[in-house]
């Protein structure tokens, strides 16, 4: 049995889902769940029925990490005053996509990380807002099509949470994918080991949104790590305590993005491919993967 069970309305072989499924049932029953607006959110709970088999609450947008801070302070309280002194302190875990993370509940969640809350924060990274439609974010690479994109603002950067986190001092700061399960897993019950803010953030391809095969999903998750381009890395107290070495020979970007829709206009424009390129080169040489 899962603590995210199949009642659900999301698109056949979501990896959100899927990546969810694997951090609830890595964390158990002793867990309580705030999760942002977004896809995970609207599909698992459509009115009056959740999938969810552990404590959950809905959030805006923008104040998941407050709410959870708010549910870590009742911990405390309940703690304090004795009140629940025979069960073991459930785990707050905190979860959005990458809109609720980069964009919109930005602000609120490093405040949470410089207040030092105790929170598991999960970020399922879709590189787009999926539930509207694929709107960019703050998380969509550079030259990735995405709806409302335009000239102005095609070489915008992909806001890099894993520096932000570190510049914050969050104690324990990890990157994955979907494609590496074991390694997904491993993260989640370290970082259940640890007391203070916890950010975990984890590439999952959207099907519509990516114009992705479904057939071809655990591919292309598997080459943005291959390729360098989304390193599988692990911060312990500011230092770098995991990584995963890409292949020798190191699979090229263009492989990781001809079977992706959202990345068609690339492929026959050389100039763009290798601005693509030199981020995966430079991830590669950064952390000597
Ligand atoms: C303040 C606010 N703006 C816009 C919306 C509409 N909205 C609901 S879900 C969503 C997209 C969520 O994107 P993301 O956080 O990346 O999660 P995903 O759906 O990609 O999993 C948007 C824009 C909203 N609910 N609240
Ligand atoms: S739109 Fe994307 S993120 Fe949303 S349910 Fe479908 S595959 Fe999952």
């Amino acid at each position: 049995m899962s603590y995210l069970s199949s009642h659900h309305t999301a698109c056949l072989g979501c990896a959100q889902i899927v990546a969810a499924r694997l951090v609830i049932d890595q964390l158990g029953p002793n867990t309580i769940v705030v999760n942002a607006t977004g896809c995970l959110e609207v599909t698992t709970t459509t009115y009056p029925h959740s999938a969810w088999q552990v404590p959950w609450i809905h959030s805006l947008f923008a104040n998941a990490a407050p709410i959870g801070s708010g549910i870590d302070a009742a911990l405390d309280y309940l703690t304090i005053n004795n009140k629940k002194k025979s069960i073991p302190r459930p785990t707050v875990l905190v979860q959005g996509g990458d809109g609720a993370t980069f964009d919109i509940g930005f602000g609120a969640l490093t405040a949470s990380w410089s207040r030092g809350d105790n929170l598991l924060y999960i970020c399922y990274d879709n590189e787009g807002y999926a539930n509207t439609g694929m709107q960019a974010s703050l998380s969509t690479p550079s030259l990735a099509q995405a709806s409302m994109k335009t000239k102005y603002n095609k070489y915008l950067n992909k806001r890099d949470m894993i520096a932000i986190a570190l510049a914050h001092k969050v104690p324990y700061i990890a990157q994955t994918n979907i494609a590496f399960p074991l390694d997904l897993k491993e993260k989640i019950a370290k970082a259940q080991t640890i007391k203070g803010p916890r950010y975990i953030q984890i590439l999952v391809p959207c099907i519509p949104g990516w114009k992705i095969k479904l057939s071809d999903q655990m591919t292309i998750a598997r080459l943005a790590s291959e390729t360098g381009l989304y390193p599988l890395l692990e911060f312990t107290e500011g230092q770098l305590t995991k990584k995963m070495a890409v292949p020798k020979p190191t699979p090229p970007v263009k492989e990781y993005i001809r079977n992706q829709g959202r990345y068609s206009h690339l492929l026959n424009n050389d100039t763009d491919l290798k601005i693509f390129q030199n981020m995966a080169d430079d991830n590669i040489k950064k952390y000597n993967l």
